[in-house]
């Protein structure tokens, strides 16, 4: 028997990619909310405020807002026993910075919560997913700014309290480590809330925001286990490998430090303090990191319960003696196909990265994102047959499976990205499709937001119901 029993089967959404209404209940404006939508190489725009005429995919999204019984139900029925989401933190503080928490707001999750556990689903829940205050963003710059390791523990801590019998499950930042690419706007922004300066050094910046994330994560984790020590916290990664591209030692060496930039992350929250060669990097480069006197013994206390991460793709890195910032630049891999977006498929990945995982921090592992998104319409009985997507995910379980079967790899659960077609965060699109549900709206906002299951819909259902075994 491969997986444990009670093992987490479920799905993962993030509120701004689904949940729409986002000028209801006393909701504040987002960093989501101001990002129109993009498209095939073309990046998302950053709009300082919201603009008649342009389109914002996020705003109605799926309306799980007014639909979430439905969909819950849907999910019941696929034999969800968890269901991973985001707490949209401008619906607890509209503009972030306020001091009473909006009633309003709280009401929808605790709604939201309690039909989950109507339905035996446990809630997984993140803290901070691509959603910042806007008014964060623009009044303090966002968390560049110290101020926001408060703001963001006087929300943690008040959702702690409120949901503290119903919610076990919790992370702190989604892909905190999804901001190494200081040459995207869209991380950049939606992560840390960070618009980059003329003239300034990303990456130092960028090591100023981590360790503001760093703090308030840790911080997060000490108070919620006075709120509540059965709580679980965990930190959460975007996992993708880098392989080196030959055998050549330089390569060996590029892929190495390539992964570094995302063991960072990891390293402070489970080991709970900097890993010698961050530190040693920001010495030879001259960074100014601003540590304050009891940071680094709030880090040591702030340790992570578990690890979460989310796996797509994996990379390949070739040594680079031109390299300015990185001695290794990215290559595409021959061995693998990659999905309409350039997202390289490689199951063995997964494997590889929980083994390096739960070798590395020896923690208890969770993957609470991983799919394939396909452009897709139903066929004429209204159906969407998504062959590629059972592929893709049976593929996927079979390589989980060896991690937990053969290599003995401690995982408690797995949660696809996006079980209910949903706004793509990197594009704005709704044609990435990620659903084991279609729903019927398209990239201009067109449709009736019918649900209607897929064929992976009923595989789903019999892999849950089969704890794994039948794929
Ligand atoms: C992760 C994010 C999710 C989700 C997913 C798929 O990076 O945590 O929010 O969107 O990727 O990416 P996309 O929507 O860009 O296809």
């Amino acid at each position: 028997m491969s997986f444990p029993k009670g093992f987490l089967w479920g799905g993962a959404v993030a509120a701004h990619q689904l949940e729409g209404g986002w000028q209801e209940g006393g909701k504040g404006l987002s960093v989501a909310d101001v990002m129109t939508l993009g498209g095939p190489g073309k990046p998302r725009e950053i709009t300082d405020g919201v603009f008649p005429g342009k389109i914002y995919p996020n705003h109605e999204a799926i309306d799980f807002y007014h639909h979430y019984e439905e969909d819950i139900a849907l999910l019941a029925e696929m034999g969800f026993k968890c269901f991973r989401t985001s707490i949209a933190w401008t619906r607890i503080f509209p503009n972030g910075d306020e001091t009473e928490p909006n009633e309003a707001g709280l009401k929808f999750y605790d709604d939201l919560f309690d039909t989950l556990n109507r339905y035996g689903m446990e809630p997984i829940v993140t803290l901070s997913h691509f959603e910042m205050p806007y008014h964060l963003v623009k009044e303090y710059g966002g968390w560049r700014n110290r101020k926001l390791v408060d703001f963001f523990v006087r929300f943690a801590v008040t959702v702690f309290r409120r949901y503290k019998d119903k919610v076990k499950y919790w992370m702190t930042f989604n892909e905190i480590n999804n901001q190494r690419d200081v040459n995207t706007a869209f991380t950049a922004f939606t992560n840390s809330g960070v618009l980059y300066k003329e003239g300034e050094n990303r990456y130092e910046v960028l090591y100023q925001v981590a360790h503001h994330e760093f703090v308030a994560s840790a911080l997060a984790v000490i108070e919620g286990h006075k709120i509540n020590p059965d709580f679980q916290i965990g930190c959460m990664i975007a996992m993708s490998p880098v392989y080196p591209e030959t055998c050549k030692p330089m390569d060996q060496m590029a892929a190495l430090k390539e992964m570094d930039r995302t063991f960072v992350f990891s390293d402070v929250q489970c080991r709970g303090h900097y890993p010698t060669y961050i530190l040693k990097e920001w010495e030879n480069k001259g960074y100014n990191i601003k540590i304050e006197n009891g940071d680094l013994d709030i880090l040591a206390r702030g340790k992570v319960d578990y690890f979460a991460l989310s796996y797509y793709m994996s990379f390949v890195s070739a040594y680079d003696p031109d390299g300015k910032d990185h001695i290794g630049k990215e290559v595409k891999n021959p061995y693998v196909k990659a999905s309409d977006w350039g997202w390289q498929i490689d199951p063995v990945g997964l494997r590889y990265s929980l083994n390096v995982l739960s070798e590395r921090y020896e923690l208890p592992l969770m993957i609470v994102e991983n799919g394939i998104g396909l452009h897709e319409t139903p066929d004429e009985n209204g159906v969407v047959q998504d062959d590629e997507r059972i592929k893709y995910f049976a593929e996927h379980i079979a390589e989980m499976k060896k991690a937990v079967d053969e290599d003995g790899v401690a995982l408690m659960g797995y949660c696809p990205w996006g079980p209910i077609d949903l706004v793509s965060a990197s594009t704005g699109e709704m044609e990435k499709r990620y659903g084991f549900i279609y729903v019927d709206k398209d990239n201009q906002g067109n449709g009736t937001l019918k649900r209607v299951p897929k064929k992976s819909f009923y595989w789903y259902q019999k892999v849950i119901k089969t704890n794994g075994e039948d794929l």
